[in-house]
């Protein structure tokens, strides 16, 4: 991968009035208020242009050094989908069924989980964020990335506002352990699981948690 050399002028920055700022901080406000979890997904198709460009909106994150370390694996594959379900549904099994501490399940019980993730293979789409601990150059050398788990958090929240935006809803699902994806996707030990992304449509009948956000003074302090 070519490193980036030199400047070029910073180009198409606009200014915008301050009215104009507000407009657009509270449209983006409501649409942002507007996306939810969800966990019942409807099997239709989504065309696969548009999961493309959610990605590339992913890839522009701001990340440590300009190294870029993530990895979006996309799986439509109805047997790899489902290889990973059995994976999962494994791992959740013993996760619900003894290794959660009591205040984890707790915490929980409002979301009613359980070790059964239909999901996982009825979604279009599953996309594994890997985060790449390291690089491999094509030497074969090892080289260092930095802010990886922040680089990839932040690519993951783009991922899944572009996601929202199209009109497309999302699950994060962090199966623990999470090791087995990089055998059933068949990827490098320099890449670790972040999360899957469970992508699509709402079946016609989802339901979500009712849940409260919290307040602008229950999560922002302002110094002045
Ligand atoms: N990984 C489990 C448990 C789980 C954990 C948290 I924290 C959640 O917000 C939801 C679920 C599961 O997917 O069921």
């Amino acid at each position: 991968m070519e490193t980036p050399s030199g400047f070029v002028p910073l180009s198409g920055y606009v200014e915008l009035p301050a009215d104009e700022m507000r407009e657009r901080a509270s449209g983006f406000l409501r649409e942002a208020q507007l996306r939810r979890t969800v966990r019942d997904f409807s099997d239709r198709t989504v065309p696969r242009d548009i999961i493309e460009m959610c990605v590339l909106a992913a890839g522009t994150a701001p990340n440590g050094a300009h190294r870029q370390p993530w990895r979006f694996v996309i799986v439509s594959s109805p047997e790899i989908k489902r290889a990973i379900r059995v994976a999962a549904e494994e791992e959740e099994k013993e996760f619900y069924g003894g290794r959660a501490p009591e205040d984890w399940l707790e915490a929980l019980a409002p979301l009613q989980t359980d070790e059964r993730k239909p999901f996982l293979e009825s979604a279009p789409y599953l996309i594994v964020v890997f985060a790449e601990s390291y690089a491999i150059e094509e030497s074969g050398d090892k080289s260092k990335n930095y802010y990886v788990t922040e680089s990839v958090g932040i690519a993951t929240g783009m991922l899944i506002t572009a996601i929202h935006r199209v009109g497309l809803v999302s699950l994060t699902h962090t199966p623990s352990p999470m090791g087995f994806l990089n055998e059933v996707l068949g990827r490098p030990e320099n890449e670790r699981p972040f999360l899957i992304l469970v992508v699509g449509y709402p079946a016609p009948d989802a339901t979500v948690p009712k849940l409260q956000r919290k307040s602008l003074e229950d999560i922002a302090t302002f110094i002045e």
